[in-house]
Parts: structure tokens; sequence; C-alpha cells
């Protein structure tokens, strides 16, 4: 896997491309099955900032930190193919920062507010992004992500704790560039899109009978700094909402 000239100068622009078949059928199918093993056997006797569930408190909404949690995961965000293609959007040498989990279940998965992931991230510069793969197929329906195309170029917004499970700091304001207006991230399983981390974003719930399950792989610049006032900000969201 290689960044073209193409997929660089569509990332810096708009913030967000997307990569058909990123994965292969065989791979996607191989993602599951450890997924579906380590919810199964080993969830439960991990640490409670392994996970967030929905508001049933049992059905998983997102798994976090599976880089460190599962051995499995931490290599596929590790593979040498994938650091290659990253490389040159994080400007400098990658490093694995998060292995996650978005599941959106079919009739209950929670929807995620207006939000730039650097608001949890609070990293400068925002050298960092995230590869986020569909492991179910995402349609129109199931509560895809939308993305603010070129939003990453305005710098960080205002923020306000969102009251959200999982998702705890969202912006003080949703966009105002219409729904039709943003990209839409429709993928076949397999398919992945990668966003820049102050690049808007969001998705609505997913009510209908299908999940929508994306595996997220997130990597900084090694050149990176923790931003002291985003972490302020964010410790105060996380306390008013914390993910588990
Ligand atoms: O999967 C979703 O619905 C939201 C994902 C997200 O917020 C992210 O990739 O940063």
């Amino acid at each position: 896997m290689k960044a073209s000239a193409q997929l660089l100068a569509d990332y810096e622009r708009d913030g967000v491309v997307l990569i058909r078949q990123f994965l292969s059928a065989g791979e996607v199918a191989a993602v599951r099955a450890e997924l579906e093993r380590y919810i199964r056997d080993d969830l439960s006797a991990q640490p409670v900032d392994a996970r967030t569930f929905e508001k049933d408190d049992k059905t998983v909404r997102n798994l976090w930190r599976l880089e460190k949690y599962n051995e499995w995961f931490r290599q596929l965000g590790e593979r040498q193919d994938i650091r290659a293609l990253v490389a040159p959007l994080v400007h400098g040498e990658p490093v694995l920062v998060g292995v996650e989990t978005f599941n959106k279940p079919a009739r209950i998965g929670s929807g995620v507010p207006y939000h730039q992931d650097n608001a949890y991230f609070c990293q400068t510069p925002p050298d960092m992004l995230t590869v986020w793969i569909a492991i179910d197929a995402v349609t129109e329906a199931n509560g895809p992500v939308f993305f603010v195309k070129g939003s990453h170029r305005d710098g960080m917004q205002p923020t306000k704790p969102s009251g959200v499970r999982g998702n705890s700091i969202g912006l003080a304001a949703p966009s105002s560039v219409p729904l039709a207006e943003q990209f839409c991230g429709l993928l076949a399983p397999g398919d992945a899109t990668i966003h820049q981390c102050e690049t808007i974003h969001h998705s609505a719930p997913n009510t209908t009978d299908f999940a929508r399950l994306g595996l997220l792989l997130v990597y900084r610049g090694i050149h990176t700094q923790t931003d002291p006032a985003l972490k302020t900000a964010y410790a105060a969201a996380v306390a008013t909402t914390p993910p588990a």
C-alpha cells in the first residue's frame, strides 16, 4: 500500500479520503472473528476503559485500546504496509496510538455528535489521523460517518461537553455546511476512509436491522506533542461524561 500523489493531495485539501478494498474479504472475516472472540471470551476480564456500552448497558458501542489489550489487533495496527501508507499523511514516522471500534449495533446504535478528534487527542501540530475500516456495509440508512470537507484547515473550533457516553466532547455548534454537501462515507466491507484529526465529522443513530461495525486505526506523527489547553477542556468533558 502506497499513498499516491493524488491521494495525498486530496487528503491535504479535504481532510478525508476514501480507499476501496483497504482490507480483503478474508482480512475482514478475520477481523470480525477476532472481535467476536475477544468480546465473548476476554472483554469481561478487561478494565472498564476497554469499552463503552450502549444504553442497554450490555451491547458494545465501542472497544477501546485494542492495541493494548489484544495482541492480534496490535499487530494489525503495526502492519508495515499500513504504516507506509499513513506516513506521508502524518508528515513523519507514524506511531500507532489506538485500535478501536465503533460498532453501531442494529436498532440501538447511538449517534456521534459533531466533533473534531483532536479535542480528544490534544496533539500539536495536528499530524494525526484515523483509518476507519468498514467491517459491515455502511449505507445511507445505518449511520454512515459524514465529514465536512476542508474543515481541518480552519483549526480547532469551540467545544462543549456533549453528554454522549464514549463521545464526551462535541462542537459547541454543529457545522453550517448542509448534509447534502458533506462527504458521506458509504463503504462496502473492507473499504476505508482516512480523516485528519481536525476534520469535523458526525454520524446518526442506527435504527435499521443491520449493524454498522467499523474498525479504527489511529496514528500520529512521532513529532506531535500534547497541547495543554486542549487537554484541560477534554479532561473537564470526560469528567462530566465518563466513557464507561
Ligand atoms: O463511527 C462513527 O460513527 C464515528 C467515528 C468517529 O467519530 C471517528 O472515526 O472519529
